[in-house]
Parts: structure tokens; C-alpha cells; sequence
């Protein structure tokens, strides 16, 4: 429909009323089923799911990148919480759909099993569980738009809470194609949170552009004052992700081993292909790190290419040492597990029709994969090993090594949970709970025997027990077993939890989550670098010794507060900066008056604190605008006197050094203003171009202008006079602060924001704020209730969403390379990126 008119197309869908009217019923069922449960559909309503929608929208514009069309994606999450996905794909299909009357692009967002055409969009491979996950994200989005690049026009269409709002429509010319995906969120949906956490994000596309070499990908967070843009490119893919998992280890060969191969077979008289890409190269640590992608997507429990690499690997080394008589006979059996040890290996299939254990695609099934993967494995390392046998050697060595110190270790795990068993069984230190019932007890692990004493005086001696750890833990990233287990503080740990650590049976020490002695660990260290790096290792520890308790959500870390306040002789602890900003507002009001001069209007208590509440609100969103280079005051200024409406677009048009810029209300607002200056409707902030030699235009969309309206309507409801944001010649209010001894101070306003800067400014004064650092700064009762009483406290739970992703992290604390590391703490005094709330 490329040169078809709006009216056409409007004529085309009225002739097709009768089929529209019907589809739309079943499509609004459909998609009312998505809201109704959407654990089936994407996979619950928590924080993972959230960030599952990303990858649904994500995973279509991978598709168009496998099918060969698509060579950059751009990701970006807006100030108001919205999140989009632009990529320089075909474009969805915006033609009518003969069956359904419907545009293709309303078919393939809102008709749930939509086969057919517009099902499986004609690609060999596919990530996306597709015709189902943009659609499914559509229902439980606030709203969601998608702007279409395709046949020379730029199409728009909007929807809310999956049903459309705004229907297709052509907002300007196109010079590329692609597909502009903008969506928010259903808090209504996604009770505990509709945060997107910017970690989680960059890591996935980090991820992606790793498996898909060539692949560019932008992403911009730009929730922060000074957004930075990253972009993710790597032209040896894999191999590169490989090298990525060794960082800060040291490499026991300077090339990942590649091995690649392309199979061809029929299954039941249907023809599969898949191609197979295995990467890996040794480092010198002890633990094994493989990762399991089909189609790009991640099979965290692995499955018939896993096993089938594994015991490719297993056979190939074996195969090696027996031809070149590398074993002594005194010497053990290499098994799976030794030729595991210092593995970083990542195994990428591409498979035309994959089968999965379940709908999240934990784990391959396909049986077929186990052959195909594990004879590519074993002759690809058999070539490379004929190439290169002095590097085939050290992994036997190191395969050898890993079977004499699994011996050792061994030995070691008995030998402590004997001591464990005998000798009055708990250790000294130890400050044990009267309640024997794990479900209810808890363990808090203290920084240092300062706090551990406070702690011991100041708990609830019922149910939380203490144990205070001294100086610094052994690092058991860089240890083996047996080494970490003669470390006193370890082993004192080991038998305070009760659940043995490791592989192996419980009888040889191993490692049984039901033996837990407590079902809350809880870790307490002080909120400096040196604080940090404890908890990191003891991380690391549980990570790797005792997965089942971070797995079980056993583990947690305490949360000391940030600030100690004082205000005359009152003390009070803050937990962090937005409670502090709270209370700067609180106290700041608590004396004031408000007077509207216009007719001296006084505002009562309750009524003043609405106000304040909602002005720091939109002070807090209008961050985003002063990036275009306007002042949050003249962009209030715009909002329509009634609707309080704030304009969706601004233009930003600079000439030499002159800036100015143009308010657009909305797409139409839009469309015009690009015909107007003969622009390209997919010109975006990412893509300034001149339009002369010195006059350049970009325009941003101001994706938070909702959120600023509606507090704006609730400050005027209240009866705030805010016809201007920016400064008026005569005061519009005034602020009498009473200071005590029947005096005041006035202060006469001239803009509505001034309103909190003042009240802030009050609260302020008089005020001492103390950074607070260690916990032995408080005393035994002040630590119960800040920081350890159930009824007060805050615990971060520690949670292992993606194992790639905490050993890497572990890695980056823990290896060799101290710069990282130390910038890695600075920039993350107290948020551990795997942790969640
Ligand atoms: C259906 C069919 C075709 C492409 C797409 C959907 C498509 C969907 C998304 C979602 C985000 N980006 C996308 N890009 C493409 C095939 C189009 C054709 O045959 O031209």
C-alpha cells in the first residue's frame, strides 16, 4: 500500500467492518486471556518477567537480523519508566491482511496465534516464541507504539493495555525501513515492580551482540543526568564472548579453540538444519563456565548440545593422553569433571526446530543435537589437537592436576565435617539462638568482632544467632578446595550453616541445602570498599560451595542506613538518599505557611504537604527535557491552561551557535512540522542530520510529558496558582516560616518550583548530616533497630538470576586484574548488580 492515501486506507478498513468487528472480539479475548494470566504468557508478573517482555520485542528484531535484513538495533529506557526497541529491519508489515481486514502490523500485536503469513515471518531460525511475544507484551503494556518504516512512509499506531487506540495511520515520509517499538509497562500487571534495571538490559544485549557477530547494538539508559550511549559490536562473536568469560583470569592459551559446523538431515521426512558453534579456551582457575544458547536464547540448564560437547571434550582429551602416552599408571582416571576445571566454553546452536522442555526454554531436548554437537566437538578438537600438541598437552596436564587435587579435596571435605561432628560440634565463636526450628532462626554473618560484639548484645537471642568473622576471608576464587578448608574463619562458617559444601555425597561432606541450620544468612558488613570486598567473598564462597542456599533464597545482605541525621538533640538514621530528600521537605514544611497573593489564600497543613509532594515529583521527571537544552520552567510554561497537556516533541534547531526550539503537541504536531521543514520522518535523536550547512534539527520525544501532565493536574486541583513555571515580575506566593519567639521569616516567590527549593532550603537548616560508615559506630541498641529488628530492618535478597553473570562478576572481584575490581567497588559501594530487592 505504498502509495495509498490515508482516506483509502480508512475506505479499505470500513469495507472490511463486518470481518474487523468480528476478529476484534476474538482478539480482545485473547488478549484480556494474556492479562488474565500472565504467568502463561510471559512468565509471571515479577521483576524477570518485566525484563522478559524486553527480550520478547527484542527477539523479533534478532530474527530480522538472522534472516539477514537488520544490522542495528537501539535500545533505550525513557524517564518515565517507557522502554524502546528500534531496529533498521524490514519493518513489520503494514498491508491489509485479505483474511481479517486487518493491517498486518494490528495482526501480528494483537491476534494471539496469528499463523499464517505473518506467523513465523519466514525465518529459518528463530529466537522469539513467535506470533506470540510482542503481542503478549502489547496486552500487558500501559501503552505501546509501534512506528513502522516501510515502502517510503513512516506508519504510527498506538495501543493501550492491548487495544488499539490510534489506528494505523501514515505520519511521514521514510527513507529507511525498520520497526520503532515504544512501550510502558502495566503496573496494574506488574505489582512489585515496573522498574527496568539497566544491568539486567545491557547484559542481555551484551549477550546478543556476542552470538550475533556483526550485529550492532545502542543502548541508552537515560533515567541517569548525563545518559552515556554503549554500544555493543564484536566481529568474532563467540570467540569473543569467550575471552569476555576469561577477563581477569589468565588464559592457558592465547586463542579460544573454534569449532564450527553446519548439518544438514531429515527428522520424520522433514529437513533440519543446524548449525553448530563451539568455543573454548582454558584459564587458570578451577571451576567450569559453559554457556548454552539455541538460537540465541539461553538454556541455563543445558541439554542435548551440552551433553553432547561434554562428553565430545571428555573423549577427545582422553583420546589425546592415551595416543601419546601422557598417563603414568599410578596416576587417576581424567574424568568429565577434571577436564571441566578452568573450562570457558560457550556452545551456540542454530536449529530450525528446536524442542524444549518448557515454554522457557531452560533446556534443549532435541535428541538429535547430542550426536551432531558431539561429533563436531570431538573432530574439531582432534584437527586442532594434531595442529597444536604442545597446547593439547597442557589440557591433559591440567585435566591430570584436576584428578589428583579432586583426591585431595576429597579427603579434606571428610576430614572437616568430622571435626564438624565431633568435638562438641558448634565453634566458639558462635553466638548461637535458643530456637531450633531453621524455618524461624537466622545467622548474621559481622564484619569484624566490634560489631560482631554489638551485635551479639543487641539481638533477639530467640532466633538470630551471631557469628563474627575477623579480618579478611581467603580469596577461594584463586584456591583450591583443599587449601580454602584449612582456613580457620571457612571452616567455622562451614559448620555454623550446617549444610556441608560442595559436589559429592553428604557422607564425603557434600553438600544437602536441608541440613541448613538457619534459613536466613545474613550478611553484615560495613558500607565502605573494604565492607564490600568481605561480602564478595563470602559471595563467592556461598556461590560456589553452597549454590543451594542462594538458590533456596536462604541467603541475604543486611542493610545499614546511609545517613545518621541530627537536628538539635534529635538523632535519626536514613536509609538512603531519596528518604533523606523526604525528610529534607518534612522538616523544611513543618512551620511554614503558604499564601496565594493573588487573594491570600492560605494553604492549610495537609494541603501544603500535596503540593510540595507533587512539585519534587515533577522537578524529579523535568530532568529529562534540560538534556535538549530547555529549562524544565519554559517547557512547563507549554502545558494547555486546561488540560494541563504538556507538549510530546521538541525540536531542537541550532545554527552556528544560536539554539532554539520548537514544541510539538503530538504526532500530528509532528508530521506537520517535518513536512513544514522538508525532513525525513525517521530522523531521531540518535540520527541528527544537517539540513543545511550550518542549521541542524533533531527531534526528541518527551515520553515522560504524561506523567508531568498528571501531576500538574493534581497540583491545580489543589488550588496552586501555575499558570507560569518561568519567574513573573511580581511575587505570585509567599512562604512565612515560623522561627519560634513569635518571629518569622517571609519570603515572597515568584515561580512555583521555588516553592520546594525554599522548603528544602528550610529543612536544611539547623540540620548536621553525617555520612554514616561502619557499624561499629552504633551502639548495640541502635544496630537491633536499624538494621537487624524484622519489624524495621531491610534485607536484599541475594539471587542468582543468570550464573554467567555472577561468576563473571565473582571473576571481576576476585581475579587478578586489580583495576576492575576496584572500580568495579567504587562504582558499586552498596548495589550488587546480581542482587535484587
Ligand atoms: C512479520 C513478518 C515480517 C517481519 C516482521 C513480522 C517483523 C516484526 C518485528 C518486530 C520488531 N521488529 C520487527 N521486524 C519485522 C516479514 C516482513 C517481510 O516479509 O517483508
Amino acid at each position: 500500500m505504498s502509495d495509498q492515501s490515508d482516506s483509502e486506507n480508512n475506505a479499505k478498513n470500513q469495507a472490511g467492518a463486518d470481518a474487523y468487528g468480528a476478529d476484534k472480539l476474538s482478539q480482545l479475548k485473547g488478549l484480556e486471556a494474556v492479562r488474565k494470566k500472565p504467568g502463561m504468557y510471559i512468565g509471571g508478573t515479577d521483576e524477570r518477567a518485566l525484563h522478559h517482555c524486553v527480550s520478547e520485542v527484542l527477539d523479533n528484531s534478532v530474527d530480522e537480523h538472522l534472516a539477514g535484513f537488520c544490522t542495528r538495533i537501539e535500545v533505550a529506557i525513557h524517564v518515565d519508566g517507557s522502554i524502546s526497541i528500534r531496529d533498521n529491519g524490514r519493518g513489520i508489515p503494514v498491508d491489509i491482511n485479505k483474511d481479517s481486514g486487518l493491517p498486518g502490523v494490528e495482526l501480528v500485536l494483537t491476534t494471539l496465534h496469528s499463523g499464517g503469513k505473518y506467523g513465523q515471518g519466514g525465518y529459518k531460525f528463530s529466537g522469539g516464541t513467535h506470533g506470540v511475544g510482542a503481542k503478549c507484551v502489547n496486552a500487558v503494556s500501559e501503552w505501546f507504539e509501534v512506528e513502522v518504516s516501510r515502502d517510503g512512509l513512516v506508519h504510527h499506531m498506538k495501543f493501550e493495555r492491548g487495544q488499539v487506540v490510534k489506528k494505523l495511520s501514515v505520519i511521514g515520509k521514510a527513507r529507511h525501513t525498520g520497526t520503532y517499538v515504544t512501550f510502558k509497562p502495566d503496573a496494574e500487571i506488574f505489582k512489585e515492580t515496573t522498574v527496568f534495571v539497566s544491568a539486567r538490559i545491557s547484559q542481555r544485549l551484551r549477550e546478543l551482540a556476542f552470538l550475533n557477530s556483526g550485529l550492532e547494538i545502542v543502548f541508552t539508559d537515560e533515567r541517569p543526568a548525563d545518559p552515556k550511549p554503549e554500544t555493543y559490536l564484536y566481529k568474532d562473536g563467540v570467540s569473543e564472548f569467550v575471552k569476555q568469560l576469561n577477563q581477569g583470569k589468565t588464559p592457558l592459551h592465547p586463542t579460544p579453540v573454534r569449532i564450527t559446523k553446519e548439518t544438514h538431515l531429515q527428522l520424520d521426512d522433514k529437513p533440519i538444519e543446524i548449525h553448530s558453534e563451539v568455543v573454548l579456551q582454558y584459564n587458570d582457575t578451577y571451576n567450569d563456565q559453559v554457556l548454552c544458547y539455541t538460537n540465541t536464547i539461553h538454556n541455563p540448564d543445558g541439554g542435548t548440545h551440552l551433553s553432547g560437547f561434554r562428553s565430545a571434550l571428555t573423549r577427545a582429551i582422553n583420546q589425546f593422553s592415551k595416543a601419546n602416552n601422557l598417563l603414568k599408571d599410578k596416576d587417576p582416571q581424567i574424568t568429565g569433571d577434571d577436564v571441566r576445571e578452568g573450562l570457558a566454553a560457550v556452545i551456540s546452536i542454530k536449529h530450525s526446530d528446536p524442542k524444549f522442555e518448557s515454554q522457557t526454554k531452560v533446556k534443549l531436548l532435541s535428541p538429535e543435537v547430542e550426536s551432531v554437537v558431539g561429533s563436531a566437538t570431538y573432530e574439531g578438537l582432534m584437527m586442532y589437537f594434531e595442529t597444536n600438541p604442545s597446547i593439547a598437552k597442557r589440557f591433559v596436564d591440567k585435566g591430570l592436576n584436576a584428578a589428583r587435587a579432586r583426591e585431595a579435596a576429597r579427603k579434606a571435605r571428610e576430614t572437616v565435617r568430622k571435626g564438624a561432628l565431633s568435638g562438641g560440634g558448634l565453634p566458639g565463636k558462635l553466638a548461637d539462638c535458643s530456637e531450633r526450628d531453621p524455618a524461624f532462626t537466622e545467622l548474621y554473618i559481622v564484619e569484624g568482632d566490634s560489631a560482631g560484639g554489638s551485635a551479639k548484645q543487641g539481638r533477639d537471642r530467640r532466633f538470630q544467632a551471631i557469628l563474627p568473622l575477623r579480618g579478611k576471608l581467603i580469596n577461594t576464587e584463586k584456591a583450591r578446595l583443599d587449601k580454602v578448608l584449612s582456613n580457620e574463619e571457612i571452616r567455622t562458617l562451614i559448620t555454623a550453616c550446617g549444610t556441608g559444601i560442595g559436589e559429592g555425597d553428604e557422607a564425603v561432606g557434600g553438600f544437602n541445602a536441608d541440613k541448613a541450620r538457619y534459613h536466613k544468612i545474613i550478611i553484615m558488613t560495613d558500607a565502605d570498599v573494604d565492607g564490600s570486598h568481605i561480602r564478595t567473598l563470602l559471595l563467592t564462597f556461598l556461590y560456589r560451595q553452597m549454590k543451594g542456599l542462594i538458590e533456596r533464597g536462604y541467603v541475604y545482605i543486611a542493610q545499614p542506613p546511609l545517613y545518621k541525621i541530627k537536628r538539635k538533640k534529635r538523632e535519626q538514621y536514613v536509609d538512603n538518599d531519596e528518604q533523606l530528600n523526604r525528610i529534607l521537605l518534612e522538616l523544611g514544611s513543618e512551620d511554614v505557611v503558604l499564601t496565594r497573593l493573588q487573594d491570600g489564600h492560605e494553604f492549610a497543613k495537609d494541603k501544603v504537604d500535596q503540593i510540595v509532594e507533587n512539585l519534587a515529583a515533577l522537578e524529579k521527571l523535568g530532568g529529562g527535557v534540560t538534556r535538549y537544552g530547555v529549562e524544565l520552567p519554559v517547557y512547563l510554561d507549554q502545558h494547555d491552561k486546561t488540560t494541563q497537556v504538556l507538549p510530546r516533541y521538541i525540536a531542537r534547531i541550532r545554527e552556528g551557535n544560536k539554539e532554539s526550539h520548537v514544541f510539538l503537541a503530538d504526532e500530528n504536531a509532528r508530521a506537520a512540522f517535518i513536512t513544514g521543514e522538508g525532513l525525513d520522518a525517521d530522523l531521531s535523536a540518535d540520527a541528527p542530520r544537517p539540513t543545511g550547512p550550518i542549521r541542524r534539527v533533531t527531534l526528541h520525544e518527551i515520553f515522560e510529558s504524561n506523567e508531568m501532565a498528571k501531576l500538574l493536574r493534581a497540583i491545580a486541583a489543589i488550588g496552586l496558582e501555575i499558570n507560569q513555571f518561568t519567574a513573573t515580575a511580581e511575587p505570585r506566593y509567599t512562604l512565612t516560616e515560623n522561627i519560634g519567639q513569635k518571629s518569622e521569616n517571609k519570603t515572597n516567590l515568584t515561580s512555583p518550583l521555588d516553592i520546594v527549593a525554599q522548603i528544602r532550603g528550610n529543612g536544611r537548616k539547623g540540620l548536621s548530616i553525617q555520612r554514616y560508615k561502619g557499624l561499629g559506630e552504633m551502639n548495640p541498641k541502635q544496630l537491633f533497630e536499624t538494621t537487624m529488628d524484622p519489624e524495621k530492618r531491610r534485607l536484599l535478597k541475594v539471587d542468582i538470576t543468570d550464573a554467567a553473570k555472577a561468576d563473571a562478576l565473582f571473576t571481576l572481584l576476585m581475579g587478578d586484574e586489580v583495576p576492575p575490581r576496584r572500580q568495579f567497588i567504587e562504582d558499586n559501594a552498596l548495589n550488587v548488580q546480581f542482587l535484587d530487592v
